[in-house]
């Protein structure tokens, strides 16, 4: 039956405005949608640091989009390649064929990972990253005839997207409470937010390293034989940025091998520059044996997500008859060719304008000018590390998340987006920031918290 588009929408659409009754329709993700609705904020434009709403007000973007812009909006490289993408070849099925763009991708790609991590399976988010390499690492132990590691292991205020292997091994509440039992043979490390003894820390905290022994009581508790993996975010993003204890990460690293867990970062917002080096694992020193990526890989312009693993790991899978499938896993739109072409002109968008360390140059202003908020109304904490920030507030009694939340709208109408999650304000601005636009965001931040409720 053909349904009648509703006027409305066909006013939403000509106008890029909001309309009340356009609104019904779309369930809206991770959002409140009434209170949403009731008031929604909506953008129709973007370039370089800035998006701008419908009615063509200009709103500096203090968070890469959701962690993923890093090469800012609207990148002639990347819209060019997408376009050219699209008439040439837009969808190859991904089993049994490929695209040439898929390999060259791969190639290029395993040129800027860390170390030993040179083989990549694509996936089209974080979230499927995660569900990938938790299955490649139980996959991995079987195929070695290693069969009982199947458990994993996470950690608290972990998060690692919303399919249910992520959740499972996640560690935010409100993630996991609506879902059932999950995965079983999960279990999860103690997470190392720690604001007596780190409190302004400036970069990484010095108290805590030792939490990475929690991983012996679990071994103590489940026997190393029945552990497959071990997962974490190397800076945790989402519950509210979370820094590493220094020596913390180097520590995991040596339990897992002591024990021949497989260690795997998700590295899904640390990914493509945020701490001013390529990786995570290349700021820390520290390798994974897996690596789970997505968001900056395309800078957000198409879905795209990809686990990184040891040659070792693939090897294992490598060794059966050459004509059965060896991970029966994937997508329909693995290697999908928009996505490749995005990644491609990603990849030339970051090598031509040195981005994936300019995080590094820009790191020092940007601590100084979040630790001017030391001492700012309501402020308990400030976190910093290449381009993320995190300033926590002091909870209003009884209603968490809602001091935080004000803030955020506050700043949306003074012309700069942040993130909340819990009472910590996220900051990870597009890795092409200049100084003015940390003044203006930090500042209007600033500002806003003086009138704070
Ligand atoms: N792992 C990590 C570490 C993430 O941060 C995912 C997996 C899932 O990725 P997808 O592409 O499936 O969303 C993420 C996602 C925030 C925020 O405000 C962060 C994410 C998503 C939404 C909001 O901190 N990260």
């Amino acid at each position: 039956m053909n349904k009648a588009i509703d006027p409305a929408v066909l006013s939403l659409r000509d106008q890029g405005a909001a309309h009340p009754h356009a609104m019904d329709a779309y369930w809206m993700p991770f959002t409140a949608n009434r209170q949403f609705k009731k008031a929604p904020r909506l953008l129709s434009k973007a370039a370089g640091m800035h998006f701008w709403t419908p009615e063509g007000r200009e709103v500096l973007d203090g968070i890469a989009g959701l962690w993923c812009v890093n090469a800012g909006h609207a990148r002639p490289r990347i819209v060019r390649a997408i376009a050219e993408q699209a008439a040439e070849l837009d969808f190859a099925p991904p089993f049994n064929m490929a695209h040439p763009k898929a390999f060259e991708l791969a190639e290029r790609l395993v040129q800027l990972t860390p170390q030993g991590l040179n083989k990549v399976f694509f996936t089209n988010s974080g979230s499927e990253a995660v569900d990938t390499a938790l299955k490649m690492a139980i996959a991995y132990h079987r195929a070695r005839g290693d069969g009982t590691r199947t458990r994993l292991i996470g950690r608290e205020r972990g998060y690692h997207g919303v399919n249910f292997g992520g959740i499972s091994v996640g560690g935010i509440v409100g993630n996991r409470k609506l879902f059932g039992p999950m995965l079983g043979g999960v279990d999860h490390l103690r997470h190392t937010h720690d604001l007596a003894r780190n409190a302004y820390s400036r970069g990484v905290p010095a108290h805590g390293a030792e939490l990475a022994d929690d991983l012996e009581r679990l071994v103590a508790l489940h026997d190393a034989s029945t552990i497959a993996a071990v997962i974490v975010e190397p800076v945790a993003g989402s519950t509210g940025v979370l820094l590493p204890p220094k020596g913390y990460l180097e520590r995991l690293r040596a339990i897992c091998d002591k024990h021949g867990i497989l260690l795997i970062f998700d590295e899904v917002i640390t990914g493509f520059g945020r701490l001013g080096a390529p990786f995570a694992a290349d700021h820390f020193g520290v390798t994974p044996d897996l690596m789970t990526t997505a968001k900056g890989i395309t800078n957000g312009c198409v879905p795209m997500g990809a686990v990184f693993c040891k040659d070792a790991i693939h090897d294992v899978f490598m060794t059966g008859p050459e004509h059965v499938i060896e991970f029966t896993h994937g997508y329909t739109y693995s290697a999908h060719p928009l996505a490749c072409a995005a990644a491609l002109g990603t990849l030339d968008t970051y090598a031509e304008e040195g981005l994936l360390t300019r995080g590094a140059q820009m790191a020092p202003y940007f601590e100084d000018a979040l630790h001017s908020l030391k001492g700012a109304r309501h402020v308990i904490d400030v976190r910093n590390i290449g381009l993320v920030g995190g300033v926590e507030l002091e909870p209003i009694a009884g209603q968490p998340g809602k001091r935080a939340f004000d803030v955020f709208l506050e700043c949306w109408e003074r012309g700069i987006l942040i993130r909340t999650t819990g009472d910590t304000i996220a900051m990870s601005p597009p890795l092409i920031i200049e100084k003015n636009h940390i003044d203006q965001l930090v500042g209007t931040l600033a500002d806003v918290l003086k009138t704070a409720a």
